[in-house]
């Protein structure tokens, strides 16, 4: 079989390829599998088990040079459906779901195998994956099954071409408000996608403005051939749709979820998908929330709101992903009573239960807005009757715009692990959105992609690990962070030891330095408003966005305690209400989230607030500096663009660290005028 037959020819480019670069291997694991290789037998078909076939081929001839051929009689590798492989017996520890995978040695090689071809996919991935790594065969048998149901990747891709919140050029999906011809590159996008687990994808930015709009409608043919293309990977299709629609397309004077004319329009716009997207996933929608429409504008509620979508979707098995991001964006910021941080629990605890079962709220993962450092959303665990989803972002608006590192899956594990003692300890939110602590039909996990049409994806080759990371963790949440670099680091580096370890370092501390020079103790917002880069401690402060530091001479935070405070501490479940509300217990990462403190507060250190704020900045640059030094070290182990790459966005890193550190050193300085301890510079 000719591997390179089902690829175009886009140029094989280490930087391109990602973790896919499938480099060759050599003696012994070669040989070892070699031996295997040369014939794949095919059990069942279909576009999946195709695009699995020609993965396995692919994968194969680049890493041990040999071009499998297709046979019928099991000769060497057999990949298919469970049921249809005859002859074979399956163990009990075999026991997968509908998209588990199995790998398997027999006498005549290995066994590929899923109940379903989504399975059959992910076991290939898999395969490769161990082969790259160079996991000798009687160590590669597996069975594994996700612990999400739902895995998915948000688009913030308009169809301008731009992308809300991008940091790696273009979209690969549009430009001028047309689709992109270049499929090729789409489906590579859904190749690395389907390589880590996920199984669905929004097309579209959540804000759906004119001609996104028309994705129902006169684009409609353009999101068949998409759908068409992410279904060979095993990935679902869904649209953000813009909650007027039926005044904007279907020119009636209200979009009313209780007008009859309202539901049955959309009734018949879901059939009319349905019918040329027959596995059509359904609708993400952003309602009521900075300034998008939504069933507010009609006197209803968000439950009423997506309950009359749901009810057209449901025919088709189709899901309404309603987002609890909704809050109000035109605060004074004269009123401390009001709070951003209830808002979601506000608007959304009191409706719980009242969703049809084919409604899933998505939820951000903390009550502000994806931010370096801030709680858990209260949400988790308080909804018991509703699908749930959590909503991470990978795209790094907050967290470095993909100029700096900042490797997020520890932040990620961190709220998957954290306990909302929802129903007594071990409550976990990964519990709960695996459905595993409180029944859900449909419920899971999705995140805002960080790619566009940078040769490299994701504009800093060291945010490519984030894509990865989150497939990983979304197919399962119990993976260590240190597990999921290293493979990353392996596949797409190679495996010198030193490279591992210089990359492993810095990934792994670099949410805590990112931290630690851009915004104290969880208080977060710091930044220039807009394109939300860069330090400017008061940019947001009086502004009517609801995210304020309150900073003045004395000390700085919020109170959002029960007795004197916005009472946010009270949404969560005790022993985390009692352990945020009092300034002693509370973790003091989120001190300043919580609690209004002095600057001479004395922290666990021992240090006061200010001197904490003070040396937290220049550490942070510091540690920035070090991973400069520990990168210089590869220079003769990775190819000269990737190092070069990475170390010239390794000096803009600095340069802006050092900017931050200044900025927010001298605010404090000003505000509070305490020297430095250390009598360092401060301006
Ligand atoms: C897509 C934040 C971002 C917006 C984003 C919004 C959301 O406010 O800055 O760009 O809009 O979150 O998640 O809807």
């Amino acid at each position: 079989m000719d591997a390179t037959t089902k690829r175009p020819d886009r140029k094989k480019s280490p930087v391109y390829d990602c973790w896919l670069n499938y480099r060759p291997i050599n003696a012994p694991i070669a040989d070892a599998y070699a031996t295997f290789c040369h014939s794949i037998t095919c059990v069942g078909t279909s576009p999946v088990i195709e695009s699995a076939l020609s993965e396995l081929a692919y994968g194969i001839q680049s890493m041990l040079g040999i071009t499998p051929e297709r046979t019928q009689t099991f000769q060497g590798i057999a990949i298919g459906i469970v049921e249809q492989m005859d002859g074979i017996a399956f163990s009990e520890t075999e026991n997968i779901d509908e998209e588990g995978y199995i790998i398997k040695r027999h006498k005549q090689g290995f066994i590929i195998a899923g109940k379903q071809d989504r399975g059959v996919l992910y076991g290939v991935f898999a395969f490769l994956r161990l082969l790259q790594m160079k996991t000798p065969p009687e160590k590669i048998e597996r069975a594994e099954c996700p612990l999400n149901k739902l895995r998915m990747v948000n688009q913030w891709d308009n169809m301008d071409g731009t992308i809300e919140r991008g940091y790696a050029g273009k979209s690969i999906f549009y430009k001028d408000n047309r689709f992109s011809e270049d499929m090729e590159i789409i489906r590579d996008y859904a190749r690395m996608l389907a390589s880590v687990g996920i199984n669905g994808i929004v097309l579209n930015n959540v804000n759906v403005h004119h001609y996104e709009t028309r994705l129902l409608t006169d684009f409609l043919p353009d999101v068949v051939k998409l759908a068409e293309l992410f279904r060979r990977y095993g990935i679902q299709t869904f649209l953000s749709i813009n909650y007027s629609s039926p005044i904007d397309l279907g020119g009636l004077p209200t979009a009313d979820p209780l007008d009859a004319a309202v539901q049955n329009w959309w009734c018949e716009k879901v059939r009319e998908i349905y019918q040329s997207i027959p596995d059509f996933g359904g609708f993400l929608v952003k309602a009521d929330s900075e300034y998008r429409p939504g069933p507010f504008t009609y006197g209803r509620d968000h439950a009423e709101g997506a309950n009359m979508l749901a009810k057209a979707l449901k025919p088709f098995g189709g899901i309404v992903i309603w987002r609890c991001f909704v809050y109000n964006c035109m605060q004074d910021w004269r009123d401390l009573e009001t709070d951003r941080a209830n808002a979601a629990y506000d608007n959304f605890m009191p409706l719980d239960g009242k969703f049809m079962d084919n409604v899933i709220l998505q939820i951000k993962n903390g009550p502000m807005d994806f931010q370096v450092r801030e709680p858990v959303s209260s949400l988790f665990g308080s909804l018991k009757k509703t699908n749930q989803m959590l909503e991470l972002q990978i795209t790094q608006e907050y967290t470095g715009q993909q100029k700096h590192v900042c490797y997020l899956i520890p932040q990620w594990k961190e709220v998957l692990d954290f306990d909302t003692f929802a129903k007594g300890s071990g409550s976990t939110v990964k519990r709960i959105i695996s459905g595993r602590l409180f029944p859900q039909k449909h419920c899971g996990i999705a995140a805002v992609s960080n790619i566009g049409d940078d040769a490299n994806w994701t504009g800093h080759i060291l945010a490519q690990a984030n894509l990865y990371g989150y497939g990983r963790l979304a197919w399962n949440p119990d993976t260590d962070s240190r597990a999921i670099t290293d493979e990353w680091i392996r596949l797409t580096f190679g495996d010198s030891d030193k490279v591992m370890d210089v990359i492993n370092d810095i990934l792994l501390s670099s949410w805590h330095t990112y931290e630690k020079y851009t915004s104290p103790l969880g208080i977060g917002w710091m930044v220039n408003p807009g394109h939300h880069y860069g330090p400017s401690v008061d940019g947001y402060e009086y502004s009517a966005w609801g995210t304020y530091h309150r900073a003045d001479c004395h000390g700085i935070g919020v109170d959002r305690t029960v007795e004197t405070g916005t009472g946010n501490t009270g949404q969560y479940f005790p022993p985390n209400a009692e352990m945020y509300n009092n300034r002693e217990t509370c973790p003091e990462e989120l001190l300043l989230f919580f609690h209004r403190v002095p600057y001479t507060y004395r922290l666990k250190s021992g240090k006061t607030l200010i001197q904490h704020i003070y040396d937290t900045h220049f550490e942070g640059v510091e540690q920035v500096k070090r991973y400069r030094d520990s990168w210089l070290e590869l220079k003769d182990l990775i190819d000269t663009e990737r190092f070069d790459h990475v170390l010239k966005m390794l000096e803009i890193q600095i340069k802006d660290a050092a900017e931050w550190r200044d900025v927010v050193n001298s605010y404090f300085f000003r505000k509070t005028g305490i020297p430095d301890e250390k009598g360092r510079t401060i301006y």
